[in-house]
């Protein structure tokens, strides 16, 4: 693995970095389970698969010390009354934290502690948002254009996302007259979300 400093140019509108060692693109048939409203998702799926978000990592190797970083592109949309979202996860080891820069767009930043608290945090271009330690955390995009952000966070972290998959986020984020509102999640169920590996 690569041990000199790296220079990357990060594109926008796109996004893109110049340099990566991965490149993960989410479809809508990726997320089934995710959304709400099954019925809505099932009807798009049926009307195609798309693209919903497309992830550039520099991925580093998991060593103290070293950080990974990267850029998501979240495409605009709504599976029924829910925005278009990332999967979210909590962090495998729960004491690492991660910085995501918003750079284009608009959206939120869901996240919740498996003690039930959770926070709702609004992102536009020029937001720098911090997630603590032991914060499951997932993107939103509530506007009209793709939501780009820069994150970086300990490459030692990993990343659970059976927790999230299983039982959801607490709240989610749907379109109530014209514009995003937060809503209980119907569909969450209780349970631990584990203390991780770390
Ligand atoms: C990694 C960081 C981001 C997300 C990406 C996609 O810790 O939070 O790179 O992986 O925004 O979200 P998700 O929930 O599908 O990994
Ligand atoms: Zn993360």
């Amino acid at each position: 693995m690569e041990d000199t400093p790296i220079t990357a140019e990060l594109t926008l509108p796109g996004g893109t970095l110049s340099r990566f060692t991965g490149h993960t693109v989410r479809t809508l048939s990726d997320m089934r389970g995710y959304y709400a409203d099954t019925a809505a998702y099932e009807a798009l799926l049926a009307q195609g698969d798309r693209v919903l978000y497309e992830v550039y990592e520099v991925a580093r190797p998991a060593l103290p010390g070293e950080l990974s970083h990267g850029t998501t592109i979240l495409y605009p949309g709504q599976v029924g009354e829910e925005y278009v979202m990332t999967k979210g996860h909590y962090h495998a080891i729960r004491e690492t934290s991660e910085v995501y820069y918003c750079l284009l767009g608009e959206g939120m930043m869901v996240m919740e502690k498996p003690d039930g608290a959770t926070s709702v945090q609004a992102m536009c271009a020029g937001t720098v948002l911090y997630v603590p330690p032991r914060w499951a955390h997932r993107t939103v995009n509530t506007g009209q254009q793709p939501l780009v952000t820069f994150w970086v966070y300990p490459a030692v972290a990993g990343h659970d996302y059976a927790s999230i998959q299983e039982r959801g986020f607490r709240k989610i984020v749907v379109e109530r007259g014209g514009g995003p509102a937060i809503s209980d999640n119907a569909r969450f169920q209780q349970g631990s979300a584990g203390s991780g590996e770390g």
